[in-house]
């Protein structure tokens, strides 16, 4: 158990539980005798109207729903901390960012974006990623995604492309999926999207878990010192345990397996103590080099390369509590982009000034008045005073008479001071009224491109089978066309690979691609270093090797990962020295399920898993998605079974650099072990020959 933080000890004061030593009551706290059966004139006679109990339940029961939100619907959330490590001082007034002796208490939560409440988590899609600080001098929200850029320049279009990407409006088909043609109608017509849509077909929208995806803020924020001078900012967060994918055909069975995949990826590793944790990293352009750049800061279409401002790490993010309830905590959650401490500000990104306007007027519908702010999650830790009143669930008992500004009847309290305050940066801006789009925000393909170069190659063929699959999903022809020919402005090749998946033309004319990259865009870069958390799958069956299942276990668990043993049925196996307990019947998962499989030895084991098409299939979808196999003595048998005999179509050996680590001689050797944590570590081996493999 963690040490409660003031967040932790303030929800004390409302946490109950009805289960504990209690009585059944009414809401109106009457002890009730019978729950099971309505009040009925005679047995089998009319329910009455005055059963005050039974009308209560149903009453309570139909209004139990409140709107889901209208983007970012499904989520899930966790508390925290946050520590600074590396003071900004020098840049901003927030406490929080300076003191490295404060632990700031958070709620984050992470979500998908298109999808109802109740859609799969492993869908093509961003992932939201916003953090409540419950600082001492207020609460900042920090409401970022997964992906360091938007689709849109200007939030008056938010409607329209949510309506195009969201389900369509006669038959509410497809479900959190993009791959229909009102989202690609939009993408074709509105080319600011290029470069988020190069995101979008990254693996970067099939995140492996949400404790290993980086979060952005997006927008260009500004810290403000407390000599008032401001420093524009990027945030950034970086996952401890690496930023790693799924692939897209594991992503959609995971839907059908476990649709909480992400979910419970998150309860259970806080459940088991496992915290997931981030550095907080910032990006700092003084306000003299606003005009530095080739592409304008104020464009949430664009990143600042890290080449170009590197990323400064300043503090850690540590998820350690699940909430004790997902409606108060999860559903009720309202993040803001307007909560900002003393130290923080805007800039006028126009995507950013329409979302100061989004939050609380979504919030004020979807949690019922304007109260919402008093709902426990919601709660600042810092004291709240002021003149606000009334309205739906008030919850408040205020006791002053003055509620209003100045008074003297309150002996003007509470009372305005300039100490502590937050104060609005003082840019001076002037200008006519117009509609219209800085010139400076017209390169939409620039950064797309640039994306586009620093992929390694099997990135690049994810990207180019994801924009095949989506258009290819596409009805109308022209939407088809028009896509392609708007990627012929990133890159000739790319346009002419996806042309050639969808039946279309491709671009005769090719344009150029200014060469340039940007290394830290590539997931092929990130660290690989680590196979905490990672779960593995041991394969057994009667007559397994008891001595390489134990060895397994105790290796595997000593570098953080978590190995299970999977058998036909639940219960026990008997190994070749007793029993061998069995983490989870084969029936009941899948290898899309696990990081990684090894089949053990035994000779009478490996026999009857051979003959069980389910461990069979396990092992080559495992290495059709890229992941760590071992096997060791008669476990190499399985493996040529599943047609992965050591030899690949081109008659080549499967070696360990391909992530297939085998050891003919039996019992667990250190080597193999170091092998194949090596291979699990790298994540997924791309550099394998798929094509033969079946879906
Ligand atoms: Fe949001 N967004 N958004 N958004 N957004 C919402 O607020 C909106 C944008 C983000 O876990 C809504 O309470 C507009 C960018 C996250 O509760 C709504 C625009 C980024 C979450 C809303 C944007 C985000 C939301 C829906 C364009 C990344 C989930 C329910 C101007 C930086 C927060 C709600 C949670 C949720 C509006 C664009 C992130 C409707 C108008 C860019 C993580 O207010």
């Amino acid at each position: 158990m963690t040490t409660p933080d003031d967040k932790d000890r303030q929800l004390d004061q409302v946490r109950v539980n009805p289960n504990h030593d209690s009585r059944l009551t009414t809401d109106q706290g009457i002890p009730v005798d019978d729950t099971d059966n309505s009040l009925k004139a005679g047995e089998r006679g009319p329910t009455l109207m005055e059963d005050f109990h039974f009308r209560e339940k149903i009453t309570h029961f139909d209004h139990e729903r409140i709107p889901e939100r209208v983007v970012h619907a499904r989520g899930a959330g966790a508390y925290g901390y946050f520590e600074v490590t590396d003071p900004l001082t020098e840049y901003t007034a927030a406490e929080f960012l300076r003191d490295t002796s404060l632990r700031t208490p958070v709620f984050v939560r992470f979500s998908t974006v298109a999808g109802s409440r109740g859609s799969a988590d492993t869908v093509r899609d961003v992932r939201g990623f916003a953090t409540k600080f419950y600082t001492r001098q207020g609460n900042f929200d920090l409401v970022g995604n997964n992906m360091p850029v938007f689709f849109i320049q200007d939030g008056i279009k938010f409607p329209d492309f949510v309506h195009a990407v969201k389900p369509e409006p006669n038959n509410e088909i497809p479900q959190a999926s993009s791959a229909h043609d009102t989202l690609w109608d939009f993408v074709q017509l509105q080319p600011e999207t290029t470069h988020m849509m190069m995101w979008l077909m990254s693996d970067r929208a099939l995140p492996r878990s949400f404790r290993m995806m980086q979060g952005f803020g997006v927008h260009t924020f500004r810290l403000v010192n407390e000599e008032g001078v401001g420093t524009f900012v990027k945030f950034h967060w970086k996952p401890k345990l690496g930023t790693h994918s799924l692939v897209w055909d594991e992503t959609q069975k995971i839907a059908g397996k476990d649709p909480d995949f992400n979910r419970r990826d998150l309860w259970e590793a806080i459940e088991a103590g496992n915290l997931p944790e981030w550095e907080l990293g910032v990006q700092l352009v003084p306000a003299d080099r606003e005009h530095a750049f080739d592409f304008d800061l104020l464009d949430a279409t664009k990143i600042i390369p890290e080449e170009e401002v590197p990323v400064r790490p300043v503090g850690r993010l540590v998820l350690d509590r699940n909430p004790d309830n997902f409606f108060a905590e999860t559903e009720q959650v309202a993040f803001h982009l307007g909560n900002v401490v003393p130290g923080i500000d805007f800039t006028n990104d126009p995507l950013l000034q329409a979302r100061l306007f989004s939050y609380l007027d979504t919030q004020l519908i979807r949690l019922g008045g304007p109260n919402f702010t008093q709902l426990p999650v919601n709660r600042a830790v810092a004291d709240v005073r002021n003149h606000q009143r009334d309205g739906y669930h008030q919850s408040m008992v205020h006791t002053s008479r003055a509620a209003y500004h100045p008074n003297s009847l309150s002996g003007g309290c509470p009372a305005v001071v300039a100490e502590g305050a937050f104060t609005h940066y003082q840019e001076r801006v002037d200008g006519n009224k117009i509609r219209k789009r800085s010139e400076s925000f017209a390169d939409h393909y620039s950064q797309a491109t640039l994306f586009w170069n620093s992929m390694s190659d099997w990135e690049k063929e994810h990207i180019v089978s994801a924009f095949r699959f989506e258009l290819g999903k596409v009805d109308h022809r022209p939407i088809r066309e028009g896509v392609v020919a708007n990627l012929n402005n990133v890159d000739h090749d790319l346009a002419v690979a996806v042309a050639e998946g969808v039946g279309v033309e491709p671009p005769a004319q090719p344009t150029t691609n200014h060469g340039r990259t940007s290394p830290a865009l590539s997931q092929a870069n990130a660290p690989h270093d680590s196979i905490e958390t990672r779960k593995i799958a041991i394969l057994a069956a009667d007559g397994v090797d008891t001595g390489d299942v134990r060895s397994l276990r105790e290796a595997l668990s000593a570098v953080g990962a978590i190995p299970e043993v999977l058998a036909a049925r639940d219960g026990t196996v008997e190994g070749s020295e007793g029993p061998v307990e069995v983490t989870r019947a084969l029936p009941t998962v899948g290898s899309v399920l696990y990081d990684a499989v090894i089949v053990p030895g035994g000779k009478e084991s490996v026999t009857a898993l051979e003959a069980d098409g389910s461990a069979v299939q396990f092992v080559a979808e495992a290495f059709k998605h890229g992941k760590a196999i071992g096997a060791i003595g008669d476990g190499i048998r399985l493996l040529s079974s599943a047609r992965l005999n050591g030899v690949n179509n081109h008659g080549e050996a499967l070696t360990a650099d391909q992530g297939v680590v085998m050891q003919s001689a039996s019992g667990v050797t250190g080597e193999f072990v170091e092998q194949f944590v090596m291979a699990v570590a790298a994540h997924r081996h791309h550099n394998r020959d798929l094509a033969p493999v079946p879906a």
